[in-house]
């Protein structure tokens, strides 16, 4: 397929540092859209702050770019005046679960028809590596100089939990699932969530060298550190300890944000 006619060329070079993984889930979402046989001008993909948040510059549909965790919030308002308008959000495991935590779960509690991507690269990357909530526990970061104290959320986990209809889990390693998942997000009715595990080798791979220094190494990390819900059923506590645990989570019928608004609102007016 022809990427290219997707990307807004004059944006090019993007800001991306070598080996990190935002361009392997953008192109993820393209293969979607396309998939999908979305219009351009029918999709908004709207971001907060971040590296992820450069996504929406470099696509050519309707984006914005907005503030730091509020992109639901901004997009929560394009939904409800353009409801036909397919939402794509992209976050970073800061914007979304950080300074915009209050806003991901209050979407995921209202079912509001928004897809959600969450770049998850474990660290603050634009900012130079601060923690965020998604440090592993004794993980390195510029504000955690001996090692994190912090217990981290389970992303995908606090989706299902409050409310979210469909959320999946997957790395930027295993691309066959990412597309999957993207698919089946963007077909829910309702608040979706793809949580992908991704590279940051400027911010976090060069703190944490264990889990690989380079992208590539990373990559490689990735794919030996990821096991299926499937497989973790099988396992204690004990070995499931540092594993990413992939899969769709929840995948649920329930009434949609703008369903119970419809209805209240023909009520309203009978
Ligand atoms: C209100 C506000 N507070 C703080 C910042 C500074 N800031 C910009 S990006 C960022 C964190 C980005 O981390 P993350 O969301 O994980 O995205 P990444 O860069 O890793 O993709 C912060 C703290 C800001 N722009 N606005
Ligand atoms: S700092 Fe990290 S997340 Fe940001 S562009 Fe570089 S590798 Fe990617």
């Amino acid at each position: 397929m022809d990427y290219l006619q997707y990307l807004r060329k004059d944006k090019m070079p993007h800001i991306w540092c070598d080996g990190c993984g935002n361009g392997i889930i953008l192109k993820a979402i393209i293969r979607a859209v396309d998939k999908l046989g979305w219009k351009k001008d029918d999709i908004a993909l709207v971001s907060g702050i971040g590296c992820s948040g450069r996504t929406p510059g470099y696509v050519d549909f309707n984006t914005l770019h907005t503030t730091h965790g509020r992109a639901l919030s901004f997009s929560t308002g394009i939904k409800l005046a353009k409801p036909n308008m397919h939402l794509i959000v992209v976050s970073g495991d800061g914007d979304a679960t950080a300074i915009g935590g209050n806003h991901f779960i209050h979407a995921a509690r209202r079912n509001i028809d928004l897809n959600l991507i969450v770049f998850n690269n474990y660290i603050y990357g634009m900012t130079g590596g601060q923690a965020s909530p998604t440090t592993p526990t004794g993980k390195f970061a510029s504000t955690t100089p001996y090692g994190n104290p912090d217990s981290p959320f389970h992303i995908s986990e606090l989706a299902k939990a409050a409310g979210a209809s469909y959320v999946a889990r997957t790395t930027t390693y295993h691309t066959a699932k990412m597309d999957r998942y993207m698919q089946q997000a963007f077909q829910n009715k309702g608040f979706s969530v793809v949580e992908i595990l991704t590279m940051c080798p400027t911010s976090y791979g060069r703190a944490n060298k264990e889990t690989g220094e380079t992208g590539v190494e990373m990559l490689s990390f990735q794919k030996e550190n990821s096991i299926s819900l499937e497989k973790a059923k099988e396992m204690d506590e004990e070995e499931i300890k540092g594993k990413f645990v992939t899969g769709v989570y929840i995948d649920r019928d329930k009434p949609s944000y703008l369903e119970n608004y419809q209805e209240i609102k023909d009520k309203a007016n009978n």
